[in-house]
C-alpha cells in the first residue's frame, strides 16, 4: 500500500495531536473537526479499509475506540458519540488508510442523519437472500 498522510503520522514524519497510543493503534484530533474533540483512530499498520483489514487488527482498533470513545465525550462535556467510519471514494473516504471518527455529540440538533427511504418488503427479502449468497 502507499504511503498516506496517517502513515506519516504514525512515523512522526509530520505532527498531530496526538491522544492516545499502544502498540497496534493510534489516536490523534482530526485537523478538520466536525466539532471539537474529533478524534480518529487508526490502525498503524498501514490497511486501506473495511475491504483489506484483518480481524486481528480491527479489532485493536475497536479496542482503541471502546477505550478512548468515553474521554472524547467527558473532555467536552458531550452527552454522545458518533463512531463513523468511510470506505472507498464512493462513500467519501479521502485518507486511503483505515480509519474510525470519534466525534462528540452536544445535542440531536446538531446533526441530520441521511434521507431514509421505506423500502417494500418483497424487495427487502430479496436484497437479503442476495446479500447471504454473497457474504464470503
Ligand atoms: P475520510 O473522509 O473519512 O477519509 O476523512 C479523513 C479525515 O482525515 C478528515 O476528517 C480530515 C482528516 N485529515 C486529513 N489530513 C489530516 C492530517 O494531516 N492530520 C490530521 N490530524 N487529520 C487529517
Amino acid at each position: 500500500m502507499e504511503d498516506t498522510i496517517f502513515t506519516k503520522i504514525v512515523r512522526r514524519e509530520i505532527p498531530a495531536d496526538i491522544v492516545y497510543e499502544d502498540a497496534e493503534t493510534l489516536a490523534f484530533l482530526d485537523v478538520k473537526p466536525v466539532a471539537p474533540g474529533h478524534t480518529l483512530v487508526i490502525p498503524k499498520k498501514p490497511v486501506r479499509n473495511i475491504f483489506d483489514v484483518d480481524d486481528k487488527t480491527l479489532a485493536a482498533v475497536m479496542r482503541t475506540v471502546r477505550k478512548i470513545a468515553p474521554a472524547v465525550r467527558d473532555a467536552v462535556g458531550a452527552h454522545g458519540v458518533h463512531i463513523n467510519s468511510n470506505h472507498e471514494a464512493a462513500a467519501g473516504q479521502i485518507v486511503f488508510h483505515l480509519h474510525f471518527h470519534i466525534i462528540p455529540r452536544h445535542d440531536r440538533n446538531e446533526f441530520s442523519f441521511w434521507e431514509q427511504k421505506e423500502t417494500a418488503s418483497r424487495d427487502a427479502a430479496l436484497l437479503a437472500e442476495k446479500i447471504r449468497q454473497t457474504i464470503g
